[in-house]
């Protein structure tokens, strides 16, 4: 975890001004980062990112809207120079492997101890806990496939919630309450900008999170988005079914990106190393999300699969997001099947 000094100044950084600025990646570990953080230091704004090269123009767009004294980004593994350069006072925490922070004060535990998602890192810095930021941070943290200590706790405080003994995050995943919170969340960071925008505004305004299985408006989204998660899948484990690889890769033309949770989906169902990729009829690339099993290091073996490829790819040991241009797709597929033989 952080230690006492480290606690300390990061504290001291977001206590000293008022006009804070958070960005943080759209999955559940960056949404709780955010909601847990914004508890205690109130953000004048905020901008989820997307993932993909377009996501650096975000920082741009609310560089110029909006007046701040520090901007917080929070679970990305990648920010540019150019980027911190514009931000100026920039407060960087994140958990992917480390990189060069260009002058950024830059929290990352995996320079001394390892991996710790960004939501367990912003509870460690609150001055206070309360189930809430308790629960918040385990969704943020059970997102990346982190089963937090504070887990079995949790287990007493929210029962009908953590409905499962299990300690395995893929059934915590896809066969629990808390499971299918964290599906709600992921849907509601699904779909237009606008809207994604305002259910984190209403997120952010409500107490108690399991709101979100009773409000209205976060349910009409959510559930829109059911129904066309509900088509992927089907579709998606209708072909898996007729394929005999060792790496499950599913295609599909969409503006919602759904590929992340499809690809931890699909890798609890078939057991397999899954590719997700998803793009749409006037794009030239393909949006991928790599899911590996345990016995897989992706950070070993998508160097060679992207080789001299358009593309690039970034993340964790099992777990990937990547963009490659349409045309090196099937180059960069075929690679990673013989690589996993
Ligand atoms: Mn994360």
């Amino acid at each position: 975890m952080l230690s006492r000094d480290q606690v300390k100044a990061v504290q001291q950084r977001l206590d000293e001004v008022t006009r804070r600025l958070y960005f943080f990646d759209n999955d559940v570990d960056g949404l709780a980062s955010f909601l847990l953080l914004n508890s205690q230091w109130p953000a004048i704004d905020f901008q989820c990112l997307l993932s993909g090269p377009s996501d650096e123009e975000l920082y741009f767009t609310k560089l110029q809207e909006t007046g701040f004294q520090l901007a917080v980004i929070l679970d990305r593994p990648m920010v540019s120079e150019r980027v911190i350069q514009a931000l100026e006072q920039v407060l960087w925490i994140d958990h992917h492997p480390p990189v060069t922070a260009y002058g950024a004060q830059y929290v990352n535990p995996r320079k001394e101890n390892g991996n710790i998602p960004t939501a367990c890192l912003a509870q460690a810095l609150l001055p206070n806990t309360n189930p809430q930021t308790l629960l918040l941070s385990a969704l943020g943290a059970a997102w990346d496939y982190y089963l937090p200590s504070h887990f079995t706790k949790l287990r007493e405080q929210f029962p009908s919630l953590i409905d499962t003994n299990s300690t395995n995050l893929d059934i915590i995943h896809f066969d629990s309450q808390f499971g299918y919170l964290l599906r709600l969340l992921t849907f509601l960071l699904t779909g237009k900008k606008s809207e994604i925008h305002s259910n984190i505004e209403r997120l952010r305004r409500i107490e108690d999170i399991r709101t979100v299985f009773t409000d209205t408006s976060l349910q009409q989204h959510y559930q829109e988005k059911e129904r066309k998660y509900e088509q992927l899948i089907t579709q998606a484990q209708e072909e898996a079914l007729a394929m005999n690889d060792a790496l499950l890769v599913f295609t599909y033309a969409a503006h919602d990106s759904y590929t992340g949770y499809l690809a931890n989906h699909l890798r609890y169902l078939f057991g397999k190393t899954v590719v997700v990729a998803k793009t749409f009829p006037d794009s030239n690339r393909y949006t991928m999300s790599i899911r590996a099993t345990d016995d897989i290091d992706l950070h070993t073996v998508l160097p060679k699969a992207f080789d001299g490829l358009r593309g690039d790819y970034g993340g964790h040991e099992h777990a990937c997001g990547a963009h490659i241009a349409k045309a090196e797709f099937d180059t960069c597929i075929n690679r990673l099947q013989e690589l996993l033989q």
